[in-house]
This record gives structure tokens, sequence and C-alpha cells, in this order.
């Protein structure tokens, strides 16, 4: 990471006062104000799509720029991270009330990543555009994943790695599922901090795409299903 850093929030934010509002709830040890804030905004109209690509991922990145600049300690970086996913859960009811298309994503970090919101924020956005999802969450072994691409009958599977020596079981990852017979119609999506440092990583490793953000992963997804009929 650099050294100097712009702030995550910037005015041409579309929620920029929502975002920094948010944030210093947070920064209060506030997380009744910063949940009421959401909740608040989202009564008046706001979606949730909106309120995780213009608060909760710049605030999310943003408690890693301070951390790193030590101007937030691993303390409040963890209590920040844990307000942020008790709120996301509070907002579930409306992300779980579309209609559906048939299709099933499921979502995981590859095993020994804890960073899990990212790949949670991408399902999410899958949910919200008529899928049916499977969230599994941080540190999921390669062959559970495997396991449940089976019981869920997938169409497409979301593989997330922060942490770059993670990669490597991604490519082995993908390796396998490709090797699986049951499987063969099922698509591989990665995506995470390596893949948006380096724009071919994702080709190196045989997936079937990469997304540098969940309203991208939406139009890849939707592409490779287009591509198959
Ligand atoms: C919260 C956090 C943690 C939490 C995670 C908790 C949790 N439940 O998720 C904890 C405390 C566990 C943690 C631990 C560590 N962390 Co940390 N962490 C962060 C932090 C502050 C926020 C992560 C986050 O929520 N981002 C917001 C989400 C929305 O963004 P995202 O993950 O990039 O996801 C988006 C896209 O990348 C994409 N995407 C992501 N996954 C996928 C998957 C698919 C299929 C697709 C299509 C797209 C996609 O779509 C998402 C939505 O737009 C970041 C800072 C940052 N800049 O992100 C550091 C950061 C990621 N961590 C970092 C580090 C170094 C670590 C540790 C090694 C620290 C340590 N020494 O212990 C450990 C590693 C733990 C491990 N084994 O995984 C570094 C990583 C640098 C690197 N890769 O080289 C960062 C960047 C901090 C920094 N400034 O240096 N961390």
């Amino acid at each position: 990471m650099p050294i100097e850093m712009e702030s995550y929030f910037q005015p041409k934010n579309p929620l920029f006062m929502l975002a920094k509002g948010y944030f210093a709830d947070l920064q209060a040890g506030d997380r009744r104000a910063a949940s009421e804030r959401i909740l608040g905004s989202v009564e008046q109209g706001t979606t949730v799509a909106d309120i995780y690509r213009y608060v909760f991922e710049p605030a999310q990145k943003e408690l890693g720029r301070l951390w790193q600049i030590n101007r937030m300690t691993i303390a409040q970086e963890h209590f920040c991270t844990a307000a942020t996913q008790m709120i996301m859960c509070q907002l579930y009811p409306r992300i779980l009330s579309g209609t559906k298309n048939g299709k099933v994503f499921v979502g995981a970090s590859i095993a020994g990543e804890l960073h899990e919101i990212g790949i949670r924020m991408v399902t999410d956005f899958f949910e919200m555009a008529g899928w049916d999802t499977h969230f599994l969450g941080a540190n999921t072994p390669s062959l559970s994943i495997l396991d449940h691409l089976e019981t869920a009958q997938a169409d497409i599977v979301g593989i997330s790695a922060t942490i770059s020596p993670h990669v490597d079981l991604v490519r082995q990852f993908i390796q396998q599922l490709k090797s699986r017979q049951s499987l063969g119609k099922v698509h591989v999506l990665v995506g995470g901090y390596p893949f948006n440092q380096d724009a071919s990583l994702w080709q190196s490793l045989g997936a079937d795409g990469f997304a540098s953000n969940a309203d991208e992963a939406i139009e890849k997804a939707t592409r490779l299903m287009e591509l198959e009929t």
C-alpha cells in the first residue's frame, strides 16, 4: 500500500455527508447512532445498493487507511467492522425481498482468508439482482465449497482472496473444480485485493471472470449466463 493516501471519503461521493456522518458515529463508538443513520436514510429512499457502494465500502477502506497511518488502533478497526456487519444484517429484510431469476450464486472466501465483507457485498448484490445466493463466509476449505456447489446446484461461484499468498489456493480450487465432472457447468468468478492490483491475474488462474466491485460482478455474471444460451 502507498504510504500517502487520500481519504476514501471524497465530495464526489453521492452520499458524502451520510458516509462521513456514519464514520464519525463509528469512530465515536456509537453503533446505535450509526445504525439509526443508515436505517433512517433507507426509510427515506436510499437504496441498499447505494449504502453498500457509497457508505460501507469507503468506510471499510478508510479504516484500513487510518490503521496503516497509525490513526486507528486494531481494536477500533475491529469494532467498526463488527458494527458495519451488524448494520448490514439489519438491511436483510430488504435484500431478500425481490423476485427470483432461478439462478444460483455461491460466494466464499478461500481457506485462510479472513476478509469476508467484500464477497458478502458481492453476494448480496447477486441476491438483489434476483439470484438465489449462498454466502459461505470467511476461511472456507476448498472441498467444502466444491461439495456445496453440487448441493446448491450452483451456476456461478465467486471466490474472494485479499492476502496475496492465498492466490495460489484460488488456483488450486479452480483446478479442482474444473476436474470434477459434476461441476462442469459452474463458472468461476474471482475478486479481491490482489486481483484489483493485477488485472490479468484471474486469467492466469483459469477463472472465467473477475470483477473489481459488486456492480461489475453482476455484469460479468450476466454475460457468462448469456453465453450459455
Ligand atoms: C476489515 C479488515 C480486516 C479484518 C477482516 C474482517 C472481516 N470479517 O472481513 C481482519 C481484522 C480480520 C483483517 C485481517 C488482516 N488484514 Co485486513 N483489512 C481490513 C480492511 C480495513 C477492510 C476490508 C474490507 O472490508 N474492505 C471493503 C470491501 C468491500 O472491499 P474489498 O474486500 O476490496 O471487496 C470489493 C472488491 O475487491 C470486490 N471483491 C472482493 N471479493 C470479491 C470476490 C469476487 C468473486 C468478486 C467478483 C469481487 C470481489 O468486490 C468488493 C465490493 O466492491 C482492509 C482495508 C481495505 N483497503 O480494504 C484491510 C486490508 C485488506 N488488510 C490487510 C492486512 C495486511 C491484513 C492482515 C495480514 C493484518 C495482520 N498483520 O494480521 C490480516 C490477514 C488476515 C487473513 N488471514 O486474512 C491489508 C492487505 C494488503 C495486502 N493484500 O497486501 C489491507 C488492505 C490493509 C492495509 N492498509 O494494508 N483485516
